[in-house]
């Protein structure tokens, strides 16, 4: 950008989503200990040279006392991050009760809670308030560290009501919002009793971005039929005010991955694990321990497979590494047993006294760990019920160069519309079509996995993370300038 003088300065990005990019721990009654967790917002954001990017967002811990406040504002400043302090009654309520109980499930099609679904309907006026209340905290934050010419750009669906927030105190604001989840159809978000107060709010952005095309338009549909808001080619207008709606696919930084599988530490696991694994196809999954992710679908899956194919018993195993969230929800709680008692079953009747079909590990692996795994995987099986998009199945695509094993990918992910060509695209729900596509993948020919896995490594190679947020960014500006130029004449 440049000023009037002609000097030219950065344009600051304000990134605004729940929680920074970093975990703290508390050391001392003012001093604290940070680590920055490298999830794939701040990698696409470190990329995105041009803005100097400021983050705001929950730190998630809570912090009751003013000393413990100023000392940890002070150490995320060094960050270039910007804390907002919730406490415990509003975490409750709005991260753990709103979001992950009522939007999270929602917005995957998987409903509310079974046995708490009356209860959940009982709280929700209170959960929703707390919502209000905790987005309405997030941009005071905003609001105070905002100045004239930032873009502010919200994430996900935890602030949904945050652009009507930030516009309603200055509507000359840069808004963009993006949803990492997928935008449902409309007939399931029309069930959502605070439906039309938070697409409203969404709409008081200037530009709204999902992962996918059918997620843009479910939005659209979801305005038409609620709100009775047309959609245009360019979004959705309302009262001669343009909200722009629009795709933008994430990716990944996909260097990082290429050049992790050259350092010497990586090789020497890489060897290890080839010994390990040596007459087996290894095949492999990677999640958080999520009920999106169809973990049970996929064991049960691979049971039929080694039942319906005897003779490739002792010559593959599956390692299905999930870290555990959300670890004191029940329901969560009751998915990791269900997880376990299938693998036992399952190495019970298929294993022997030194191999077992299934190693499933409940932890996170390391970068460089991780890295090894997927380069020397010779069948990646992502079954996601529902996925935004899926950045394991981009991460697998990016380690493969010198293996060019198969990913089995469920038609409900998003990356299903980008990798689709080159992947075995499977109904994760029908165990009998994904148990064939393993068998299909491992008897696949050399000639056509190579012909895949080229074509999803050109995708995954050039629409990377950078990509993504400089795109979005750049349409936001230029949104909101033709914006300007609309009303000016
Ligand atoms: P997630 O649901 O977290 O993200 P995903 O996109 O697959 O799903 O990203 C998970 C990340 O965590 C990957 O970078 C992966 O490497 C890492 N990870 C997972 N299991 C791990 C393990 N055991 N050890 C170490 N690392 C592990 C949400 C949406 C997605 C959307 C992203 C980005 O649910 O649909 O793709 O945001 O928008």
């Amino acid at each position: 950008c440049e000023r009037q003088d002609g000097r030219s300065f950065r344009q600051r990005l304000l990134v605004v989503a729940n929680r920074l990019p970093v975990s703290a721990v508390r050391r001392g009654e003012d001093s604290w200990s940070l680590e920055i967790s490298a999830g794939g917002l701040v990698t696409a954001l470190l990329g995105v040279k041009e803005f100097e990017t400021r983050w705001i967002g929950w730190a998630g811990v809570n912090v009751p006392d003013e000393i413990g406040q100023k000392a940890l504002t002070k150490a995320l400043a060094e960050k270039w991050c910007i804390p907002v302090f919730l406490d415990e009654e509003i975490v409750h309520q709005y991260y753990n009760g709103y979001c992950n109980n009522i939007l999270w499930p929602l917005f995957h099609y998987l409903g509310l809670p079974q046995e708490d679904r009356l209860a959940t309907t009982r709280s929700f006026q209170s959960q929703f308030a707390a919502y209000k209340k905790a987005n309405q905290m997030f941009a005071d934050v905003v609001n105070m560290h905002y100045e004239e010419g930032d873009v502010v750009w919200c994430h996900d669906y935890h602030l949904m009501y945050l652009p009507e927030c930030l516009k309603n105190h200055n509507n000359n604001m840069k808004v963009g919002w993006f949803l990492h989840t997928p935008f449902p159809s409309s007939e399931i978000h029309r069930t959502l009793p605070s439906r039309s107060e938070l697409l409203r709010s969404v709409l008081a952005a200037d530009l709204v971005g999902f992962h996918t095309y059918d997620y843009a338009r479910h939005f659209v549909s979801a305005c038409t039929r609620i709100l009775g808001i047309e959609g245009t080619p360019e979004g959705v207008e309302d009262q001669g005010r343009l909200t722009r709606v629009a795709a933008f696919p994430i990716g990944i930084d996909s260097l990082r991955f290429q050049n992790a599988l050259l350092v010497p530490q990586v090789q020497e696991h890489i060897k290890e694990l080839k010994e390990r694994f040596s007459g087996r196809k290894v095949m492999l999954g990677v999640d958080r321990l999520d009920m999106i992710k169809g973990i049970p679908q996929k064991i049960l899956a691979f049971e039929k497979f080694l039942e319906e194919n005897p003779n490739w018993r002792d010559k593959v195993v599956l390692l299905q590494i999930a870290v555990p969230t959300r670890t004191d929800v029940p329901e969560y709680q009751k998915l990791t047993s269900q997880v376990h008692e299938i693998v036992g079953r399952i190495n019970g009747r298929f294993g022997s006294l030194t191999a077992v079909p299934i190693h499933h590990l409940d932890r996170s692996l390391d970068f460089h760990a991780l890295c090894a795994l997927y380069a020397v995987t010779d069948v990646a099986l992502v079954t996601s019920l529902r996925d935004g998009m899926n950045l394991v199945s981009y991460e697998f695509v990016a380690c493969q160069e010198a293996k060019k094993g198969v990913l089995i990918l469920s038609e409900f992910a998003g990356a299903a519309q980008s990798l689709g060509a080159g992947a075995i695209l499977v109904n994760p729900w029908n165990i009998t079509e994904v148990a064939a596509s393993i068998a299909q993948a491992l008897n696949m020919s050399a000639e056509e996995r190579e012909k895949r896995h080229q074509h999803n490594f050109h995708h995954v190679t050039k629409h990377t993370a950078q990509e993504w947020a400089e795109m979005f960014v750049s349409e936001l500006n230029d949104t909101v300038v033709e914006a300007q130029l609309r009303t000016s004449k």
